[in-house]
């Protein structure tokens, strides 16, 4: 059973895939009808040079050629909120019309994206949103899946790696960061739910997280801190694409018998899971989320689609449209992780 689920998963993603290459094809300039053409859209992901932003924007540039927009990948080159502000004031003075970010600080880029708001230009946030009471400044939140069952999925992970038992610890991405905070938040009452002899190094999960900012650097600098803190940490889950790379890269040049799971790009973690110095870890498809996300916004510009809970936006173009709708919160999900191992790495790693 649970290696049908699995080859479905793979077949759907595969599938997605597909579909997203194939709208790319032709050639002449696109358009959508109900979308305005020409539309000059910013896409800003946390901090450039991460590769899951990179596939997030071959995604959100699909969505654009297909509906002809004009689009732009820009952003600083580290994941802060003070950073990202600095973008955003830019893009108001450039008049672009649409922005989707992914939000490095739930509430430091708030005023800034408010200031964009009145000056007319529409925003979605994609990936990581901003504080739940600052939702009112974007459109909606397209999001990969609930919160909740991201981060019971990686405790699952964890607790299939280290068979069960032992302490573990959390190696994140920036403080500041929606995204990581709520899967964190619903790791710790997971794990004291449903592995009893299991524990965090420090007690609870909030004493247990380490930040290394979705830099390689200090990710791997703070990988070292758990090791030298809490010298018997049976695993470490890093749900962040940068973190889990620099754990398993210093957990192999270290021979770490520390076990390592989290959210990783397949591309970026197959040399590890092939070698099996990482057993497992997972991601949804981020070229779908830049994707939808795009669509998100357009629909939002022309005004057919308000983001209100119930309210929903088909992306894609011709016959691989899907439709998505707004859930509470104003957020809209594109659907369940999907899990890598030596068994599919090599067919993910072809994807992103
Ligand atoms: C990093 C970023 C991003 C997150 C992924 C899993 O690339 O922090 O926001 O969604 O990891």
């Amino acid at each position: 059973m649970e290696m049908r689920k699995k080859l479905i998963r793979v077949a759907v993603a595969l599938t997605a895939a597909v579909a997203l290459i194939g709208s790319t094809a032709p050639a002449n300039a696109a358009g959508v009808k109900g979308i305005q053409g020409g539309l000059k859209i910013a896409i800003m992901p946390k901090a450039l040079n991460i590769g899951y932003f990179d596939a997030w924007n071959k995604g959100a540039q699909t969505a654009c050629k297909e509906i002809g927009a004009r689009c732009t990948y820009l952003g600083p080159t580290e994941a802060t909120g003070p950073a990202q502000v600095q973008f955003i004031n830019k893009i108001i003075q450039q008049k672009y019309q649409v922005l989707v970010i992914s939000a490095a600080d739930q509430n430091a880029i708030v005023p800034a994206l408010n200031a964009a708001k009145a000056a007319g230009i529409t925003i979605v946030t994609s990936d990581a949103d901003v504080a739940g009471a600052s939702v009112s400044s974007r459109v909606t939140a397209v999001l990969p899946a609930e919160s909740a069952r991201i981060g019971t999925a990686e405790i699952d992970w964890i607790a299939e790696a280290t068979g069960k038992k032992g302490s573990i610890a959390v190696l994140s991405a920036a403080a500041t960061a929606a995204n990581q905070n709520a899967w964190i938040a619903a790791m710790g009452p997971y794990l004291t739910k449903t592995y009893p002899n299991m524990s965090w190094v420090g007690g609870t999960v909030e004493k247990s997280v380490f930040y290394g900012d979705d830099d390689t650097t200090k990710s791997t600098a703070q990988f070292n801190a758990i090791l030298a803190q809490y010298p018997d940490v049976a695993g470490i889950v890093a749900p962040t694409t940068v973190g889990v790379k620099a754990a398993a890269a210093e957990k192999k040049s270290k021979k770490a018998a520390v076990k390592v799971t989290g959210l990783g790009l397949p591309s970026e973690m197959a040399p590890y899971i092939e070698d099996g110095t990482v057993e497992k870890v997972g991601l949804w498809n981020p070229i779908d989320l830049g994707y939808v996300a795009v669509y998100a916004a357009a629909y939002a510009k022309a005004g057919s689609f308000k983001g209100t809970v119930g309210s929903s936006f088909m992306a894609g173009s011709g016959k691989s449209q899907k439709k998505y709708t707004v859930t509470a919160g104003g957020i809209t999900y594109l659907g369940d992780p999907f899990t890598f191992t030596k068994a599919n790495i090599a067919t993910f790693k072809a994807i992103y």
